[in-house]
């Protein structure tokens, strides 16, 4: 096996480029993206990085649940591939960055492998995984979760948007439904790149996380039924308003995270009040709850606290109250082999760097259940993300790369 030198580098303005020419489909309405899964931009999105991975010599293969494996040949054609790559769908406001870096940084150490005409023993397959951000059908890392053995493929067919549209059927639909039974591709090991969607890396001016663990995350669907009435006539003593019962609800959820800081966190994105009219006492109102915590001890503990202030609210204002589970999974352990690889790279490359518990929920949280998995994080501006405004600088995208490349190819073992 030949050692990797510490000049070995990915084409930065290549990797820029491609990740300026993506970030044109599915633009959002301040500078970011809104490529969200299964809608027609993502379909774009999937088949300019297709026709991308082709020409960089992979064959591109897709499976039942529209996962894209962009596979680069080894040398020995019995070796398992690795697997490096991310997602490319977005939030709605989402920015140019997260899950786009892994993806295209991943397409580029095939592209660097190509310019250098270097073989590794081991396959390296460049993945996207369909549905990561979970924000138009949860959960959130839907189809890695499939391919994990975590969800039922039907279950996740049926998963509803907000029009009531099927996942199963939006997949058929823009022609991103696979052939290959999704899971059958059996791995030796991956590596995810992601933006760290935290503050901690720009703060102490840190080149690399080196993501040791995941949080857990919980996802509790909230229904509270009150009673539709006249904003005007209806007597306060009178009114059974789920939208307050909501607010106080939000008020105890902040409250939980903060009674396990400081590494709790706890709020709703997702918030539907019905009949949404400027002058009706709202009827019923539906929001997820999303805590995450290091410890599965205290989402447990979140999750008790929730269900329990929230009927005590219910009861003292007459209104009713519905918990449903909609997503989650516990806090994660790396491989410590491929955190090891991922340490030495950037080690080798002389990049600063720390270890990190992810924040965020990635695809790699489910991977690393069926093969040896880490992730690499790089800086980004104030922490933001999930925001259009979302930004890194192409140094730090490059560094990451760089370590990605060195972690990847590392592990493929180079030949020539
Ligand atoms: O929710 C998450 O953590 C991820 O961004 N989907
Ligand atoms: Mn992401
Ligand atoms: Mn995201």
């Amino acid at each position: 096996m030949v050692a990797l030198s510490d000049n070995l580098k990915i084409n930065s303005a290549r990797l820029w480029d491609s990740i300026g020419e993506m970030a044109k489909i599915g633009p959002g309405i301040a500078g970011g993206n809104n490529r969200q899964t299964l809608t027609d931009e993502d379909g774009e999105g999937r088949s300019l990085f297709r026709k991308w991975c082709e020409e960089a010599k992979c064959v591109v293969g897709i499976d039942q649940m529209g996962n894209m494996f962009a596979a680069r040949e080894g040398t020995d054609p019995n070796a398992l591939p690795v697997f490096v790559g991310s997602h490319l769908d977005t939030q709605p406001t989402g920015g140019k960055y997260d899950g786009v870096l892994g993806t295209l940084a991943a397409l580029e150490i095939v592209r660097t492998l190509n310019d250098l005409n270097i073989k590794t023993r081991r396959p390296i397959a460049v993945v996207n995984w369909t549905n990561e951000e979970g924000t138009r059908f949860a959960p959130a890392m839907l189809a890695s979760g499939v391919f994990a053995g975590v969800y039922d493929q039907d279950w996740a067919y049926e998963r509803k948007d907000a029009d009531g549209k099927l996942f199963g059927e939006e997949l058929k639909r823009i022609g991103w439904l696979g052939g290959e039974k999704t899971g059958d591709r059996k791995l030796h090991a991956f590596f995810e790149l992601h933006i760290e969607q935290g503050p901690i890396l720009e703060a102490e001016n840190v080149d690399i996380g080196v993501v040791t663990h995941g949080q857990g995350l919980s996802w509790t669907q909230v229904t509270v039924r009150g009673q539709e009435s006249h904003t005007g006539s209806t007597p306060m003593a009178m009114r059974r308003n789920a939208g307050l019962g909501m607010a106080r609800i939000l008020q105890l959820v902040d409250e939980i995270a903060l009674g396990h800081a400081p590494h709790a966190v706890g709020a709703a994105g997702h918030i539907d009040v019905h009949p949404n009219s400027r002058n009706v006492i709202p009827g019923v109102v539906v929001f997820t709850v999303d805590f995450r915590s290091p410890e599965l001890s205290v989402i447990e503990d979140m999750e008790r606290r929730l269900e329990k202030g929230g009927k005590e609210i219910c009861e003292s204002m007459g209104l009713e109250i519905e918990f449903e589970k909609v997503g989650g999974f516990d806090p994660v352990e790396f491989d410590s082999g491929c955190v090891a690889a991922v340490r030495n790279a950037a080690e080798r490359l002389g990049y600063s760097h720390r270890e990190l518990i992810s924040g965020a929920g990635h695809d790699a949280c489910w991977i690393n259940r069926v093969a040896p998995t880490a992730m690499i994080m790089c800086p980004c501006e104030g922490g933001l993300s999930h925001n259009e405004a979302e930004n890194i600088s192409q140094e730090w995208a490059s560094a990451g790369a760089n370590v990605l490349f060195h972690a990847a190819v590392e592990t493929a073992e180079i030949v020539t």
